[in-house]
């Protein structure tokens, strides 16, 4: 049964991708102090990679890197015309959860498999996409291969970013191998995308529905902060004579909370703000700091609004010098729109499912997703399935196998149904 191949290619994965090789099969084997740990640059990532390259090989996929990363394989059609993509990245958050972007990859390669298998006369070929650096988790910015695929982020600022050990994505590259010279032109290579991916919220779980169709992608930006205050003797200083980053930090994180909640509370309840990175230099309890830096993720489902929610937050950062005479120096490291995704691409989505007999809801996502950018260029749709308890971003994070499978069944269905020749 392919259920069966996939459930070991996602725990092999998994494994490759922890620090202490560990298989997961079940919810119960799960750790919170065994996450994945697959992010760009590492071995886990490498292995990773290496792994999904055998099982593009063995499915006989014609393989292709491009300049920053994005990995393909693609499977001929009868026709040669403009492809349809599926896929995901492999790429995850520290400590993360081994089904965020996995299901994508290996559901998408699960798919032309069976349909090779099968034996489907796809007219249409069909290219099972990779993504470099979707996380953000080693270069400062989400989505970056697919951004540079949308036209959104040029190869060379791609090229260009370091992680933080001052290592250029360009070198990286050199280092890892998983590179080539592919210009994908989207436009003119691909005709439509469909990505399968987690929910990672709990929607779908609450509503016991199988199969989300993702109408709309979340518009979502990072801000990474610097706050430079005067480094000086924790004991020998008085309360009155301090220049203090790290107490400046924190009365930021508490204004940024405030604002997100009271947008939130204002409008649909989508508008998110997170200061999930702090890093204090020289981080000594008897050290008053030089310098903290935040990173500052904001999401809102309407654009204008994620403007307001960034200009507030902005705005609190320039009046910390008034108040706790820090200096402070705010860079936007990433902004992505909402993403209105193809109604042709949905509704073929929901059609399969349909026909499969599994349950349905249209539901926007409140992830970022690669989705997003394609978005821009070609007609482009994603697939839902369950996480439990809505848990993601977390070595907690779970989707039964049968979710799995119903979820590689419907893009299977969609995949058969886009690569059919107008
Ligand atoms: O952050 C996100 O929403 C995605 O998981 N990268
Ligand atoms: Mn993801
Ligand atoms: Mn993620």
């Amino acid at each position: 049964m392919s259920l069966e191949r996939v459930r070991k290619e996602v725990v092999e994965l998994g494994r490759l991708g922890r620090r202490e090789p560990v298989a997961v099969h079940r919810a119960e084997g799960l750790d919170p102090s065994k996450g994945i740990f697959r992010l760009e640059g590492t071995r886990q990532m490498t292995d990773a990679r290496e792994f999904v390259l055998g099982l593009m090989r063995k499915a006989g996929l014609e393989i292709r890197f491009d300049r920053v990363g994005n990995m393909f394989g693609r499977r001929q059609g009868r026709v040669s015309a403009r492809a349809v993509m599926s896929g995901s990245h492999l790429d995850s958050v520290a400590n993360g959860g081994q089904f965020d972007g996995v299901v994508g990859v290996v559901g998408g390669l699960e798919a032309v498999r069976r349909l090779a298998e099968e034996g489907y006369p796809h007219e249409r070929p069909i290219e099972i996409a990779v993504f470099f650096g979707e996380e953000g988790s080693a270069f400062g910015r989400g989505a970056i291969g697919s951004a540079v695929l949308a036209g959104m982020l040029s190869q060379a600022d791609a090229l260009n970013l370091t992680d933080e050990n001052g290592t250029s994505l360009r070198e990286t590259l050199r280092w890892s191998g998983h590179v080539g010279d592919l210009e994908m032109q989207l436009a003119d290579d691909v005709a439509c995308f469909v990505e399968l991916h987690v929910e990672q919220g709990s929607r779908l779980y609450n509503t016991r529905t199988r199969i989300g169709v993702v109408d709309r992608v979340i518009g979502s930006s990072w801000l990474s902060i610097v706050i430079t205050g005067q480094q000086n003797h924790a004991g020998t200083t008085p309360m009155s004579e301090r220049t203090d980053a790290l107490v400046s930090a924190a009365d930021l994180i508490l204004q940024v909370k405030r604002y997100a909640e009271t947008m939130a509370r204002q409008y649909d309840g989508s508008a998110v703000a997170t200061v999930g990175r702090l890093k204090a230099f020289p981080n000594a309890p008897n050290v008053l700091s030089e310098t903290v830096e935040l990173g500052v993720d904001v999401r809102e489902m309407v654009d204008e609004r994620m403007e307001i929610l960034m200009n507030q937050i902005l705005d609190a950062v320039s009046g910390l010098g008034g108040r706790y005479q820090v200096s402070t120096e705010a860079v936007v490291r990433h902004k992505f729109g909402v993403a209105d995704l193809s109604p042709t691409v949905v509704g073929t989505i929901e059609r399969c499912a349909c026909r499969l007999r599994l349950t349905t809801s249209r539901i926007h996502s409140h992830a970022g997703h690669d989705a997003m950018n394609l978005a821009r260029i070609v007609p482009a749709g994603m697939i839902f399935i369950p996480s439990q308890q809505g848990i993601s971003h977390s070595p907690m994070e779970w989707s039964d196998w049968s979710d799995i499978e119903a979820g590689i069944r419907v893009l299977t269905e969609t995949l058969k149904d886009l690569s059919r020749l107008e």
